[in-house]
């Protein structure tokens, strides 16, 4: 980005409708973004009087609703806001002298010079640390390179206020509920089968645990399909033409994971992991003949499509779930060119984590939606959690895992733990990234090639972005084009920063989910001039014209991201409390692996609240008119018991995202699914083009199935 653009756009951070959203310095209000994640209060240094200043943690402009590193840390761009400053003069002997802001770890190593600032507001150049100070000195000259001169003004960043807890407090705390007693009261109850039990949950690498928390298990019956089963096939390519009918079971499957020939049994579509990958032209339509084989009842939910409201695969509110042995007839139109998936919409927690997803990739009829690229590749992003003897058993009457999400440990990516492409030199792949995961947002990136984003959920950005990595939560998609113009290996990896939340620091996690062969040899038709070129998208932005005026009006509804727990074990709740110091905002990977895992949907509710009536979940019902744009606020509350993201999914309908914590989004393109960090703000418009009752829940699987839903008409 040129400087010059880069002035602008902060120039529209500051000068944006602060009326229309609370930024998180502005006094704190009960549907505001958090004051203590996201706003740094500046105390005076000795002997300075009647000075006062904050420094605002602003999102970033960007594609997404969190920015982070390729490495994973938070980036912010601090607006930083000060009163009562003399003349410099008076504090710096010299007549350049000037105020400069300074960013710097706890260690002051290293030290980043962020800008000069004066009384009234100043946006400074992004910090992207895990934790650190601010300090505002008095420099003799404004150009000065490191801080020297005397100090006004310092404060700390929100993350330094993790730090290891006093340990006599936590021995007390294992005492009060001792290994023994908690393996007792939690062990499996005489309802679990002799033949299943739960294993042990593996435990990330070097993080520690309590003797207390390694007892818990969680207080449900362990589930696992059973059974022989036929070896699952990779995804089979089906192209549809309009009126096309497809023939879809849901069935067991036999699917070796890691290796070493052993085989588990998990559920598939057609036989095929993931299901198979519908290609149709956009404004067709297809009929999807569905029968369940599985032990259970199921849907098939098309995620994302705009289509009739009788055929979403809702049990319970579009159709009664399809028993064992059931059938049911899908009719399915496409009015929206981009990439889509299905899965069902019973227990998440359990059925898609066994394996029931497919990709559909709608095709625009003049397929000039995105640039030129040589190749495309469609992935489907998953994390699956193994033990020892296969996948950890899932909660049969309830959830598992039911504060934080299943966090898998095996990373697969089109089912496969090793992903492999081969390009030649030079080539521009277009990768349709869809994340089919339970609970984890991915940092995905392709460490020393170039990317631009180039689409969302359901459409194309206004105008293409480079972008160094693509956060991803579940259900999100992202369409990206890569060029791979140096020979060698190229890793496609999630890189983050996990908290240990034990010892109060960060650390970094990189999983890598597959490599790109890059030959010597290069590509026939280089397209280095049309990728080094961003385009931008006309068509889009004059659709998208008139929802602009939205973000300066208030909100028609509000809705509060909470939860509610009872009867935890002891040992958790002291933790979670220790914990809601400081909420990063995004919790990137499971670093409190058994307090989360023992948890279940009958300790913890996810709560959807509309605070204009106070009603909660499925008590919401909202009605909306077709063709009227409504304004929706999220608020994720940072009181809660436990803040973390979460990917808000409206049925049927688009959005666009307009604002997070108050700064505008510049970077628009139609969605469904939308990320809403912990202690976050977010604005979208919503188009209710689509008529019917339809759902809006967390994909959080595990929220979801702990009542983190509600519905909405649209007439
Ligand atoms: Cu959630």
């Amino acid at each position: 980005m040129t400087s010059g653009a880069r002035t602008l756009i902060l120039i529209v951070i500051i000068a944006g409708p602060a009326a229309a959203q609370q930024r998180p310095c502005d006094p704190p209000m009960p549907l505001g973004p958090s004051h203590d994640l996201y706003c740094i209060e500046l105390v005076p240094a000795p002997g300075i009087t009647g000075v006062s200043g904050r420094v605002e943690l602003a999102q970033p402009p960007g594609p997404f609703t969190v920015a982070v590193t390729p490495e994973g840390r938070s980036r912010y761009i601090p607006i930083v806001s000060l009163h009562g400053l003399p003349p410099p003069s008076s504090l710096a002997k010299s007549a350049r002298a000037a105020y400069v802001a300074w960013a710097a770890s706890p260690l002051m190593d290293p030290v980043i010079e962020l800008g000069e600032v004066r009384n009234g507001t100043t946006a400074l150049r992004a910090v992207d640390l895990d934790k650190f100070i601010v300090l505002i000195t008095a420099e003799g000259d404004r150009r000065a390179r490191e801080p020297g001169g005397r100090v006004v003004l310092r404060g700390q960043s929100p993350s330094t206020r993790l730090f290891p807890p006093d340990l006599l407090e936590f021995s007390i705390g294992a005492i009060g509920q001792s290994p023994g007693a908690g393996r007792h009261e939690h062990a499996n109850s005489a309802a679990a089968p002799d033949s299943l039990r739960w294993p042990m949950v593996p435990m990330p690498r070097g993080l520690t645990m309590l003797p207390a928390e390694m007892a818990l298990r969680p207080h449900v019956t362990p589930y696992l399909p059973g059974g022989t089963a036929p070896a699952a096939r990779p995804r089979e390519l089906m192209r549809l033409a309009d009126g096309d009918t497809l023939r879809l079971e849901a069935g067991l499957v036999r699917r070796s994971l890691n290796g070493g020939g052993r085989s588990y049994t998990m559920y598939g579509f057609n036989g095929q992991y993931p299901g198979p990958l519908i290609e149709v032209a956009r404004g067709s339509g297809v009929v999807v003949a569905f029968t369940n084989r599985l032990p259970e009842s199921t849907t098939v939910h098309w995620h994302g499509i705009r289509l009739d409201n009788r055929f979403d695969g809702v049990s319970d509110l579009t159709q009664r779930a399809v028993a064992p042995g059931g059938a049911f007839t899908y009719r399915v139109r496409f009015p929206d060119a981009g990439i889509y998936w299905y899965h069902p919409h019973v227990r998440e927690d359990v059925q898609q984590e066994l394996g029931l997803y497919g990709n559909i990739l709608v095709r625009s009829p003049d397929g000039a939606i995105y640039g030129p690229a040589n190749g495309e590749e469609v992935l489907m992003l998953d994390d699956l959690l193994v033990g020892e003897s296969g996948p950890i058993p899932l909660g049969q009457e309830s959830p598992t895992h039911a504060l934080m999400g299943r966090f898998g440990n095996l990373f697969l990516v089109n089912g496969e733990p090793d992903y492999r492409l081969a390009v030649r030199r030079g080539e521009v792949i277009r990768f349709f990234l869809t994340n089919a995961s339970s609970t984890r947002t991915m940092n995905v990136s392709f460490p020393g090639a170039r990317m631009k984003v180039v689409a969302a959920d359901a459409g194309p950005f206004e105008r293409e972005m480079w972008v160094e990595s693509v956060p991803i939560a579940p259900a999100e998609r992202y369409v990206v084009h890569v060029r791979f113009d140096r020979p060698g290996r190229v890793a496609l990896v999630n890189r983050v920063q996990g908290l240990d939340h034990l010892f109060g620091r960060f650390f970094p996690e990189v999983d890598t989910l597959g490599t790109v062969e890059v030959a010597r040899e290069r590509v026939g038709d280089d397209l280095a001039v049309s990728f080094a070129a961003l385009r931008r998208n006309t068509a889009t932005t004059r659709e998208l014209e008139p929802y602009r005026r939205f973000l300066h009006r208030p909100p028609d509804k509000s809705l509060i991201l909470t939860l509610e727990t009872r009867g935890l074990p002891p040992v958790t709740q002291r933790l979670m409390q220790l914990d809601s110091i400081y909420f990063a905002p995004v919790e990137w990977s499971g670093t409190m692996p058994m307090m989360n895992w023992a948890s279940t949907g009958r300790e913890v509710r996810w709560l959807l609240r509309d605070p204009a009536t106070d009603r909660e979940n499925m008590d919401i019902a909202w009605r909306f008119h077709r063709g009227e744009p409504v304004k929706v606020r999220l608020v994720n509350e940072r009181l809660s018991f436990h803040g973390m993201q979460h990917p808000i999914h409206l049925h049927g309908q688009r959005f666009l995202v307009l604002a997070v914590n108050g700064v505008p989004n510049d970077a628009l393109a139609w969605k469904d699914t939308v990320l809403v960090p912990a202690g976050s703000v977010v604005d979208i418009v919503l188009d209710p083009s689509n008529p019917g009752r339809w759902m809006l829940h967390c994909h959080i699987a595990e929220h979801l199935s702990a009542g983190m839903m509600m519905t909405f008409t649209v007439e």
